[in-house]
């Protein structure tokens, strides 16, 4: 398929209700930079809950054709717990709210050919109509601008080990600093620092809830050693601290780290191994900035014969239960 034919003309772009974009303080002239599924403006102009999702991890972090079948069921995950899934690209130079299976398949064949988008990239990736997959930080801010308030994805960026060397630490950690979303996540693989991330993140003002216990997991498995600032029960109350942050314009991001379900859980040992593996080969590949990352995750996958592969897959689907659960109590307080 040409790639002109998957992003709609610009003149479809929805118009928002403006009811919808008072309630999320957006102003119009950039609500209407960003082209909406039908269903996910449906769901926004009716107050019904909707999960934006990252396009990184479909494009960069999973191989094909897994990525597109996982991409699909978490959607389907998010719709049998209520909420709209929103997942975010730019096709084109157009910022999509919400792909159909058609776009999200052919950003999963698309894979590194898509440009990886953070912040920096996403001005680049519109003025020269590229394919731009968001990653956390770039998911955000589209995320917010478009309204939605919760969003989902498997692990978010962190803090590098070997920091004091590369200073390597990752837009999604600035980014929860200053953009009000709650980002539901397993928690920071560790292939990265956890305690320097879990340090970075107090000093940017994030709120750290760890769902269900006390301990910050670690992506692949259920513990990392260290705790979260904070623990939450239920999704009503990740619900309730997210409404306070809004009403009181704090402006900062807060994360709810879900830990992998006991069963899914990835051999330690195995895991351990990969990584180290992993990481010696990228210093002595010289692989760094951007491509860090995705060099790590494929090597991982590749290194333990598939195993963190299907860990990640379960987790991700557990943590779009628990988002859309989240979104599902948020507008029940916010009606
Ligand atoms: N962790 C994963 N899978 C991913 C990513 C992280 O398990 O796909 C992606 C996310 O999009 C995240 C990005 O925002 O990598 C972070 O990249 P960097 O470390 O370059 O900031
Ligand atoms: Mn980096």
């Amino acid at each position: 398929i040409a790639n002109h034919m998957l992003s709609k003309p610009l003149m479809q772009v929805a118009k928002a209700s403006s009811e919808h974009l008072q309630k999320n303080n957006i102003p119009t002239h950039w609500y209407k930079e960003l082209q909406f599924s039908k269903q996910v403006k449906h769901a926004l102009d009716n107050n019904l809950p909707v999960v934006a999702l990252e396009s990184t991890i479909i494009s960069h972090g999973m191989p094909f054709p897994q990525n597109v079948e996982t991409a699909v069921l978490v959607e389907e995950q998010i719709k049998k717990y209520g909420a709209t899934p929103a997942t975010i690209a730019i096709l084109d130079g157009i910022i999509h709210i919400g792909l159909d299976k058609e776009q999200l398949t052919h950003l999963g064949k698309l894979g590194k050919k898509c440009i990886k988008t953070s912040r920096r990239d996403i001005a680049v990736v519109c003025a020269n109509k590229q394919n731009g997959a968001t990653t956390v930080s770039g998911t955000m801010i589209l995320a917010h601008l478009a309204g939605i308030n919760v969003f989902v994805t498997g692990g978010i960026g962190g803090v590098h080990r070997g920091v004091t060397e590369t200073m390597d630490i990752s837009a999604d950690l600035t980014e929860l600093g200053r953009t009000p979303l709650c980002v539901v996540s397993a928690g920071v693989k560790s292939i990265l620092d956890i305690p320097r991330t879990l340090e970075y993140l107090e000093t940017s003002g994030v709120t750290v809830a760890s769902f269900g216990t006390s301990e910050f997991p670690a992506f692949f498995t259920s513990k990392s050693g260290y705790k979260s600032h904070i623990e939450v029960g239920t999704t009503q109350e990740c619900a309730r601290i997210l409404k306070s942050n809004l009403d009181l314009n704090l402006k900062s991001g807060m994360i709810v780290a879900v830990p992998i379900p006991k069963d899914k859980e990835a051999q330690t040992g195995s895991i351990t191994h990969a990584i180290e593996t992993a990481l010696f080969e990228m210093d002595a590949q010289k692989v760094g900035g951007k491509d860090a990352t995705p060099f790590l995750l494929q090597r991982v996958n590749e290194l333990t014969g598939g195993e963190s592969l299907k860990a990640n897959i379960a987790l991700v689907l557990n943590n779009a239960r628990i988002g859309a659960q989240i979104a599902s109590d948020f507008c029940k307080l916010k009606n």
